[in-house]
């Protein structure tokens, strides 16, 4: 009788389907919650299908320019860096001047 509960156990486990998980380890996200196993969720990730991509937290607009670098993070139009570090599309040093 024992024998048999040992049995059951080891054929339970070795039809388990992990393949709904990444990687198909349990202790990973689910692939409904994370499409692209790159460890953040699709609500939290700039693109779930990228594993590069930038997230949420760290680029707001999810233009790829994070959010410590970016002009407008609230604007994915605007990708002007802190290299142009009064963000008035001029170079640095330069400034547009309007004529009347
Ligand atoms: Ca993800
Ligand atoms: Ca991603
Ligand atoms: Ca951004
Ligand atoms: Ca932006």
């Amino acid at each position: 009788m024992r024998r048999c509960s040992i049995l059951f156990v080891v054929l339970a486990t070795a039809c388990e389907d992990n393949s709904l998980y990444c990687n198909e380890d349990v202790e990973q996200n689910l692939l409904a919650v994370d499409g692209d196993c790159d460890g953040f969720l699709t609500a939290d990730d700039c693109d779930d299908a990228d594993n590069t991509s930038t997230v949420v937290s760290e680029d707001g607009d999810c233009d790829r320019v994070l959010t410590v670098d970016d002009c407008n993070d609230s604007d994915a139009t605007n990708t002007l860096t802190f290299a142009d570090p009064d963000c008035d599309f001029a170079p640095t040093g330069y400034a547009y001047i309007t004529q009347n």
